[in-house]
């Protein structure tokens, strides 16, 4: 039994495609369980079944976004077990999208050469944020 996953990494709103491929006989469906590190980061289907008839079986993995920034880099590894087959393991790579980025703000629209001060502000936002603007 091979566990395929699409791709390495992903980031919190990420969805990657994965399979489940077995060797030997194919005449009977073959139920497996897949069991994960940390469900608090990607949600993964409890069991699967491989169709009579076929080799393979695929679904997908969906990274748990959040607003939280800061989010540490995590890798979340999966394995999937089936009665007479060897267990199959996999991870996948979970980055945060909440990136901080820089809001730059001018109290006054304009002011004249000798006009004196205005002040200058700038916060943090986060990405999130931004897309709700926009
Ligand atoms: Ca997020
Ligand atoms: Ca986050």
């Amino acid at each position: 039994m091979t566990f395929g996953i699409g791709r390495r990494e992903m980031d919190e709103t990420g969805r990657v495609v994965a399979n489940i491929q077995r060797g030997g006989s194919t005449a009977t469906q073959l139920v497996v369980n897949l069991s994960s590190s940390d469900t608090s980061k990607v949600v993964a289907p409890s069991s699967v079944t491989i169709p009579a008839g076929q080799g393979r079986v695929v679904f997908y993995l969906d990274a748990v976004d959040n607003s939280l920034r800061g989010d540490p880099y995590t890798t979340v590894s999966f394995t999937a077990t089936a009665p007479g087959f060897t267990p199959a393991t996999n991870e996948v790579d979970i980055i945060d999208d909440d990136v901080a980025t820089l809001n730059l703000s001018i109290a006054a629209a304009e002011f004249s050469e000798n006009g004196g001060t205005t002040s200058l502000r700038w916060t943090t936002v986060s990405w999130t944020t931004l897309r709700r603007w926009r």
